[in-house]
């Protein structure tokens, strides 16, 4: 069954064309700082948003025209679903897709039954692979949504809720494996607390250090080589997750000796959450040598929780590509963890939703790559940090001085030199000419 037959193949038409199905800004073949756009972006589609959301929120039910699912959670409706999912990443031209195991195969009676489900599902998805050429980019397992794990997964207070999601990503790490995944999620679900007075938080830090411990045996042991990362995020569904930004996700893996195994998947509406910018959670990671890959979203300012949208903003893309372009996306991708909106219900606007998130950052990777070009950002960062460069700054980088020499140094000169202007009005102006020479 075909579900898009009236939407043709999306292509690159230019930026002057004003054909809504069509792409502007991503040329895929296209060399930019000596890769193509589809190297440098490994566009993902997420299975969950696109092909399970259905548009309900906690005041209304679901709205979502999806005439290929029948809405029930049988075996044979899913494995219909996957391929309609293949058709619509070959029409848009997607190189990867991303999921959980729950939300391409639903769950038996009993462990047993859900294994086999999932690995009948997965039969569909390897078929489809290759047939289409279409690649995982990642695979991780829903550890939040069964009331089960209503205390957490790894980090629950009952010892057989941590045993089944053991079994669960012992699962979902052989299907990530079979279907030749990139890479392994682990967004923290519900591995947090909503009251610190019922919560041993030391002692379900430790277990969630000891179920990753566990994930990277179990890896090894099976020869999955693929990139594990974890997802921060500060809040929702708990009222802390403990994964809760980037600077706390390296805390808690340098802490556990876990960080020569993990990198990180940053999500811009999960950074805002947090307080910060995208730019701050990927430059942190970047530095870290964790960037692993991002989950390429946006939020809404007025509103404080996990909103999910498509990412439009030319200015939010850029900032990202910099930064990306900076220390490079190696195993990752671009996954839009992003959804339609409840009242954008037509199958049309999946292809909408996803062309102008392909094209924000496509346009957004122009631009950073000509402002990098330029030089113009990297010549004020030079000049603001040039007393580095002499040679008090040399002897103070390479350790060769202490206090006391410093005290010295400022006892016979009486006060340090002045300091120069930090430029910002002009920063932001130069970002300002490139957004409208691009
Ligand atoms: C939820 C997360 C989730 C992860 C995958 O907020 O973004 O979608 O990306 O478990
Ligand atoms: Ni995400
Ligand atoms: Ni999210």
């Amino acid at each position: 069954m075909a579900a898009f037959s009236d939407i043709p193949k999306i292509v690159y038409e230019g930026p002057k064309s004003d054909n809504p199905l069509a792409f502007r800004w991503y040329n895929p073949e296209e060399v930019i700082e000596g890769k193509t756009m589809k190297e440098h972006l490994r566009f993902t589609v997420c299975y969950w948003h696109t092909f399970r959301a259905n548009g309900s929120d906690p005041f209304g039910a679901a709205t979502m025209q999806r005439p290929w699912d029948d809405g029930t959670e049988s075996v044979e409706n899913a494995c219909n679903r996957a391929r309609i999912a293949f058709e619509f990443f070959e029409k848009l031209d997607a190189p990867y897709y991303a999921f959980h195991d729950r939300d391409v195969a639903p769950e038996g009676d009993s462990l047993i039954e859900t294994n086999k489900i999932f690995d009948a599902v997965a039969d569909v998805l390897k078929e489809e692979q290759d047939r289409s050429g279409v690649k995982l980019l990642w695979g991780t397992a829903n550890m939040f949504s069964n009331p089960r794990f209503l205390h957490g997964a790894a980090t629950s207070c009952n010892a057989e809720v941590f045993a089944y999601a053991a079994a669960q990503v012992k699962k979902a790490l052989e299907v990530t494996h079979r279907l030749g995944g990139e890479n392994y999620v682990f967004w923290g679900g519900r591995e947090g607390y909503q009251n610190l007075y019922n919560t041993d938080m030391k002692r379900e830090l430790d277990h969630l250090a000891k179920f990753f411990h566990m994930a990277i045996d179990y890896a090894t042991e099976i020869g999955f080589t693929g990139q594990f990362l974890i997802e921060p995020k500060p809040k929702e569904p708990t009222k802390h997750q403990y994964d809760s930004d980037a600077a706390a996700c390296l805390n808690f893996l340098r802490a556990y000796d876990l960080k020569d195994h993990f990198k990180l998947n940053i999500e811009t509406n999960h950074a805002t959450l947090a307080g910060h910018t995208m730019m701050h959670e990927l430059d942190y990671a970047g530095m870290q040598d964790a960037l692993g890959s991002i989950d390429a979203n946006t939020g809404d300012l007025l509103l404080g929780w996990d909103t999910d949208q498509f990412p439009t903003d030319y200015y939010l893309c850029t900032q990202i590509m910099l930064v990306l372009l900076k220390y490079g996306l190696t195993s990752g991708g671009v996954n839009f963890d992003a959804k339609v909106r409840r009242e954008s219900f037509e199958p049309v606007d999946l292809f909408y939703a996803h062309i102008g998130g392909m094209d924000a950052f496509a346009k957004g990777l122009k631009i950073a790559a000509a402002i990098r070009a330029e030089q113009g950002l990297q010549s004020v960062i030079d000049e603001r940090y040039s007393s580095w460069g002499s040679e008090l700054g040399q002897k103070i980088e390479s350790g060769s001085v202490g206090f006391k020499e410093l005290e010295a140094l400022m006892l016979e000169k009486g006060d340090s030199a002045p300091s120069g202007s930090g430029r910002q009005e002009l920063v932001e102006n130069i970002v300002n000419r490139f957004m409208d020479k691009v």
